[in-house]
């Protein structure tokens, strides 16, 4: 068994989070040159944006998307889009990579074949957070989803199925996979920090890949 420099005890590979919620450590850690090109090619397509809610509030989470649909906000709501309304394009097609990845992620965690058809790109700067929230925009909540952290580590708030439940918190760094299904699909889930640093790839932010089916 090798040790990982610089930790005492390699983490498990494979660890569960909580009934159908399984993260796989470092999992795309030693794909993330190609994703790190593949995200680039997103956003020179589909830039970085800071949406706007239904509320009003500017999103701190610069997004972007890509795939057949995007989640997109703005005052009337949150939904999926075919377009990017900031072009009025279609999305940027799924690059291989994260294809390959999200489907390999899936059948790690014991899911059987799974095709999405909407990455959601957020990228964090130190400061930014994303508040306690389900996601409840996609039309089958018996489809997982595959989330992938990228860049610097993010405190991640795992809730229950109701917004007083207790929660977990963990550390996503860079690399780690998540995929969350059954039970785990409808918990209320948040980012509350960023640890601040910098990156060789992705300098001072965390990048976070959300691979859902939406349609
Ligand atoms: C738990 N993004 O975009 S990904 C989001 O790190 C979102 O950018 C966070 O939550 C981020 O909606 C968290 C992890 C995640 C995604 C979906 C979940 C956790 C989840 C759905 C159910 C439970
Ligand atoms: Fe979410």
């Amino acid at each position: 068994m090798t040790l990982q420099a610089g930790l005492p005890f390699e983490r498990p590979a494979r660890e569960l989070l909580g009934d159908g919620a399984w993260l796989l450590n470092g999992f795309a850690r030693e794909r993330s040159a190609a994703l790190h090109a593949a995200i680039d090619a997103v956003v020179a397509a589909a830039p970085f944006r800071h949406q706007t809610t239904p509320g009003g509030g500017r999103m701190s989470a610069a997004m972007t998307n890509c795939g057949r649909l995007g989640w997109v906000a703005d005052h009337r709501g949150y939904r999926y889009e075919a377009r990017d309304p900031s072009s009025g394009r279609p999305w940027p097609a799924m690059p291989a990579p994260l294809v390959e990845l999200a489907a390999a992620a899936a059948e790690a965690a014991g899911y059987g074949a799974f095709v999405p058809d909407a990455c959601l790109v957020n990228r964090y700067a130190v400061g930014a957070a994303m508040a306690l929230h389900q996601d409840s925009n996609e039309r089958d909540f018996t489809q997982p989803i595959v989330s992938v952290s990228l860049g610097l580590r993010g405190l991640f708030v795992f809730g229950g199925t109701s917004r007083a439940a207790p929660v977990q918190r963990l550390w996503l760094a860079h690399g780690d996979v998540v995929v969350w299904g059954g039970p785990a699909r409808r918990r209320y889930h948040a980012v509350t920090r960023i640890e601040p640093g910098q990156h060789a790839q992705f300098g001072r932010a965390r990048v976070n890949l959300t691979f859902r089916v939406a349609g």
